[in-house]
């Protein structure tokens, strides 16, 4: 277990299977590359609704400042755990074999209004986005951190300017 991974956690990871993690393993890897301290639980809106509602119930006293929350399928996930918490809820829909993710997505992103889930793109990429959106959100309220992800940016930026394209002969 990392560092980040055992401190007092401030994100929570969530996921309805374990099935999820290779998917939600791209938040733990960027918090971790951060040094965020997180926590990655398999909690189930269908399967152990009751452990869903005290997790929520409890996260903002327990200090965690957002969740992260994967699921797919039909995934409630996400937006049962904003019904129980004002923390922000950062949604992440599983790529699905029967739907390739589109049901994941639209039952994440389809709130109606009053309790919202920010949504991320289907998979991996929407996995890391919301631990770097759940980072930006930290940021706001710690210079070092802040700086953090401008140096992340930066490299990104770099990385992009230096790539050279072999053209054809
Ligand atoms: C959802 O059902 C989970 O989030 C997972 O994406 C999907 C399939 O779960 P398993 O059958 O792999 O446990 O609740």
């Amino acid at each position: 277990m990392t560092r980040a991974a055992k401190a007092s956690p401030l994100i929570g990871i969530v996921m309805g299977s374990d099935s999820d993690w290779p998917t939600l393993q791209a938040a733990a890897w960027i918090l971790g590359d951060f040094a965020v301290p997180y926590e990655a639980r398999v909690v189930s809106a269908h399967r152990t609704p009751d452990l869903m509602f005290e997790y929520a119930a409890t996260a903002r006293e327990r200090g965690l400042r957002a969740i992260i929350a994967g699921a797919g399928g039909a995934a409630h996930l996400p937006g049962m755990l904003a019904a129980k918490t004002p923390l922000p809820v950062l949604g992440v829909p599983v790529q699905s074999k029967a739907l390739a993710g589109q049901d994941s997505l639209l039952s994440i992103v389809q709130m109606p209004r009053g309790i919202p889930v920010a949504t991320f793109a289907i998979g991996e990429a929407g996995a890391a986005n919301a631990a770097l959106f759940a980072v930006a959100l930290l940021a706001a309220g710690d210079a070092a951190l802040a700086a953090r992800l401008d140096a992340f940016r930066r490299t990104q930026t770099e990385k992009v300017l230096a790539m050279k394209l072999a053209l054809p002969q």
